[in-house]
């Protein structure tokens, strides 16, 4: 699986792929980011860049976030299921 990540933003962004059954928006935080439990991989994006992540990924559920500080809690993050 292939994810093109584009950040359009001028600041910082990142997208961190994690293999939970936890919902998206119920992951734990402690000092304003959340727990990478699971993590599978991710990308660090500066702003107005673009990258390209590759990753084997099983069925299962997964959460999408970005967890520069602060950033999960603003509602970056996303369910996302592999069938
Ligand atoms: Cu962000």
């Amino acid at each position: 699986m292939t994810f093109k990540v584009k950040n359009s933003a001028s600041i910082e962004h990142e997208l961190v792929v994690i293999k939970t059954n936890t919902p998206a928006a119920k992951l734990k935080v402690k000092n304003g980011e959340a727990s990478e439990a699971g993590s599978v991989g991710e990308v660090e994006l500066g702003g107005g860049s673009s990258k390209t992540l590759k990753l084997n990924l099983k069925k299962g559920h997964y959460v999408l976030i970005c967890n520069v500080k602060g950033h999960y809690m603003a509602g970056m993050h996303k369910d996302f299921t592999v069938k």
